[in-house]
């Protein structure tokens, strides 16, 4: 498996701002904020996309999708709401391959995303 980016801030290699972490889940903020709140949820187990996910994976995303709406909780804009945002390949923009849970809040966003 090619290592990422995400790889390196999971083994502390390269720093980043760690706001939650279990056995399974890491989350830090993104280093080019699109809101307020941009936090990644990302997986331990690396996986490259959305499309690589196995079905004895599916607990994997499922505790991203837990992670982000506790942080939510625990922040206190979970009741007026926030974005969660899978990027898949090219045309979904994706640009780190090991997926990742964007959760966004902060200010009212828009539909459709561009
Ligand atoms: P995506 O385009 O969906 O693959 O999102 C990748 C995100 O990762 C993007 O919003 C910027 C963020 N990112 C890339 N490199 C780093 C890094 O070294 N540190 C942090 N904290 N975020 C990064």
């Amino acid at each position: 498996m090619s290592d990422t980016i995400f790889a390196k801030i999971i083994r502390r290699e390269i720093p980043a701002q760690i706001v939650y972490e279990d056995e399974h889940v890491l989350a830090f903020k993104d280093i080019h904020p699109q809101a307020p709140v941009h936090v990644l949820f990302i997986p331990k187990q690396a996986v490259a996309t959305l499309n690589d996910l196995a079905d004895d994976q599916a607990e994997l995303v499922g505790r991203l999708a837990l992670a982000a709406a506790r942080y939510a909780k625990q922040e206190g804009f979970a009741e007026r709401g926030y974005r969660t945002v899978m990027n898949c390949n090219a045309d979904g923009g994706q640009t780190v391959f090991h997926i990742h849970l964007h959760l966004l809040a902060g200010r009212s966003l828009s539909w459709p995303p561009g």
